[in-house]
C-alpha cells in the first residue's frame, strides 16, 4: 500500500502570498478522500465572451457532479480568450475579481475543489488596484470546496514562439510569473501547478516531484500543429519520468478567427498509460479515479528517484529574478520580500537576515534562497552551502553576543513547528541562566510567531543589527 496517507506530516505548501500562507495544513490534511479518487477534467472551448465561457464552465460542473467527481480541471483561458492584446488586457480582472469570485462561489456551492487552469490575472500601475492594465499574469488558480484559493502559479514559460503555421508572442501581453509553487496539498493527493507550454520543459516537473508531486496539472489552450506533432508525447514523457499522474484539461476548436486550440484533454496515468481523453466535442468531460496503489507499485518497482545522481548532475532551482543583476535581486522568505538592509550575509544557495520577533537577543535566521520547503529537498549542494552559512553566522552572533554557545534549530514541517514553509535555520546565542530551565527555549521558540499580540521589531532595530552582523563578517574575515 502507498504511504501517502501516512506521508502527510511532509506536506509541502507554499505560495507566493500570505494569502495562502494563512491556510491551515493540518486541516487540510486531514480532508483526503478515500483511496483513488474520482476526478473530472474539462474541455471547452473559450471565446471573448465571459459569460458563455461561464456557463460552459457551470454546465461541465453539473456533468461531473453528476458522475460524482470530487476534483474537476479546467483548462487555461477558462475566463476568456480574447482576439486581440487590448481586448485580453481590457477583459483581465484581479484574482479578487468578479470571475474568480464566481469560481470561488462554484466551488463552494457544489462541495468542489476546482483547478482553473490559466486565468488573466490584471497587473496594475498601482497598488491601489486603479490605473490601467498593462500587463497580465498567467495564473492558474486551485479552489477548495469552501471557495478558497489555496494554490495560485504564475505561468513561468512564455509561448514566444514561431512554427511554419503560426506566430505567437505572448510575452507581449502576459508576464512571466518568478518561481516554482511547490506542489499544494489537497484530497487527491499532491498537486503540482503548471500551465501549456510549461509541459516542454521538464526540469520543472523533476522539481515538483523531487518536492513530492503525485499529480502534475498542464491546462492548456495549446496550438494545433504543436498540439498534433507533441501534445500526448510530452505529456505522457512527463508522466513517465517523475511516475506521477499527468491531469491535462484542454481548449479546443476556433476561438476566433485566428486562433485554434488543439483540444484532447487528457490524464494520464504514472506509468505513461493514457486513462482517458476528450473527444473532439467543444465541450467534454473525462471523469477517472486516479489509482494510487498502480503509482505505488510504478514507484517502488522502478524506483528512479533513488538511481538519480544526484552527486554527478543536479537540478538547481533558485528564486533568482530573470534578468535582475545579483546585486539587485530580491531575496524572498515564505513569499515575502525581505528588505535588503536586513540582510547580513548571502552565499550561492543561502541568505540570512534578523529575526523580526526574537527568542533571544542576536536571534536571527539563516535561510536557502530557493522556496524549497524540507530539508530532503535540498539539493546536496543546497545542504553543504546551507550547513557551511548557519556555521559562519553562528560563528559572528557569538562574538556580537559575548556568548559561547548557541542553539542552532531547523523545525522541518508543520508539525515540528515549522510556520514558514522554507527551509530555514534559527541561530540563537546562549547564556548561562537565560532560561530558568535551559530547554525552555524550544517552548519560546514554538509560541514567539503564534502569538500576534507579540510586538515586532522595528524597521530601524532590525537595520542597526544587521549592520552589526555586517561588519562582524567583515572583521572575522568570512
Ligand atoms: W519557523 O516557526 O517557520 O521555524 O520560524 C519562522 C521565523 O521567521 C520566526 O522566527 C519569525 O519571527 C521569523 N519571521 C517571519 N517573518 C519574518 C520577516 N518578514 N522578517 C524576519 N523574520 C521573520
Amino acid at each position: 500500500m502507498y504511504t501517502r496517507f501516512s506521508r502527510i506530516s511532509s506536506l509541502l505548501l507554499f505560495s507566493s502570498d500570505q494569502l495562502i500562507n494563512s491556510v491551515n495544513l493540518r486541516n487540510l490534511s486531514s480532508m483526503r478522500f478515500a483511496e483513488n479518487p474520482k476526478i473530472a477534467i474539462a474541455q471547452m472551448r473559450s471565446t471573448n465572451d465571459k459569460q458563455h465561457n461561464l456557463s460552459q464552465v457551470k454546465s461541465i460542473i453539473e456533468k461531473a457532479k453528476s458522475q460524482e467527481a470530487k476534483f474537476v480541471f479546467f483548462p487555461e483561458c477558462c475566463d476568456y480568450v480574447g482576439s486581440n492584446r487590448e481586448e485580453t488586457l481590457k477583459l483581465s480582472e484581479p484574482l479578487t475579481g468578479q470571475t474568480v469570485n464566481e469560481y470561488l462561489r462554484l466551488a463552494r456551492d457544489n462541495d468542489l475543489w476546482i483547478s482553473f487552469g490559466g486565468v488573466h490575472e490584471a497587473i496594475r500601475d498601482s497598488d491601489t488596484g486603479e490605473g490601467e492594465v498593462k500587463n497580465i499574469y498567467n495564473t492558474h488558480i486551485v479552489v477548495d470546496n469552501r471557495g478558497t484559493i489555496v494554490g495560485k502559479y504564475r505561468k513561468l514559460h512564455m509561448f514566444n514562439v514561431v512554427t511554419p503555421e503560426f506566430k505567437f508572442r505572448e510575452s507581449e501581453t502576459v508576464r512571466s510569473g518568478s518561481a516554482l509553487v511547490p506542489p499544494i496539498e489537497t484530497p487527491i493527493g499532491r498537486l503540482g501547478l503548471q500551465i501549456c507550454y510549461d509541459v516542454r520543459f521538464g526540469e520543472a516537473s523533476t522539481l515538483l516531484r523531487k518536492q513530492g508531486a503525485e499529480i502534475l496539472t498542464y491546462p492548456s489552450a495549446f496550438a494545433v500543429s504543436t498540439g498534433k506533432a507533441h501534445w500526448e508525447v510530452l505529456l505522457r514523457s512527463r508522466a513517465i519520468e517523475n511516475q506521477c499522474f499527468v491531469i491535462a484539461a484542454a481548449q479546443i476548436g476556433f476561438h476566433n478567427k485566428k486562433r485554434e486550440s488543439y483540444g484532447h484533454a487528457m490524464v494520464v496515468d504514472p506509468w505513461g498509460t493514457v486513462l482517458g481523453e476528450a473527444g473532439q466535442q467543444d465541450l467534454d468531460v473525462v471523469v477517472t479515479t486516479l489509482d494510487y496503489d498502480r503509482m505505488s507499485s510504478v514507484r517502488q518497482n522502478m524506483p528512479c528517484f533513488e538511481h538519480r545522481r544526484d552527486d554527478v548532475y543536479n537540478l538547481s532551482y533558485c528564486n533568482a529574478m530573470p534578468g535582475v543583476p545579483l546585486q539587485e535581486q530580491k531575496y524572498f522568505f515564505g513569499g515575502i520580500d525581505i528588505p535588503k538592509e536586513t540582510i547580513f550575509f548571502s552565499s550561492e544557495h543561502s541568505f540570512a537576515f534578523v529575526n523580526i520577533r526574537c527568542v533571544v537577543p542576536g536571534h536571527v535566521l539563516v535561510s536557502t534562497k530557493r522556496a524549497a520547503a524540507r530539508l530532503p529537498d535540498l539539493t546536496p549542494a543546497e545542504i553543504s552551502d546551507f550547513f557551511q552559512s548557519i556555521c559562519k553566522v553562528q560563528q559572528v552572533a557569538e562574538k556580537l553576543y559575548d556568548a559561547t554557545s548557541s542553539t542552532v534549530t531547523v523545525q522541518d514541517g508543520p508539525e515540528a513547528g515549522q510556520t514558514v514553509q522554507q527551509v530555514h535555520c534559527h541561530v540563537m546565542p546562549r547564556h548561562a541562566g537565560d532560561f530558568p530551565e535551559n530547554d525552555q527555549i524550544y517552548g519560546e521558540l514554538n509560541r514567539h510567531d503564534k502569538e500576534p499580540e507579540r510586538p515586532r521589531r522595528t524597521q530601524e532595530e532590525m537595520v542597526a543589527e544587521a549592520n552589526r552582523f555586517r561588519d562582524g563578517f567583515a572583521s572575522m574575515g568570512l
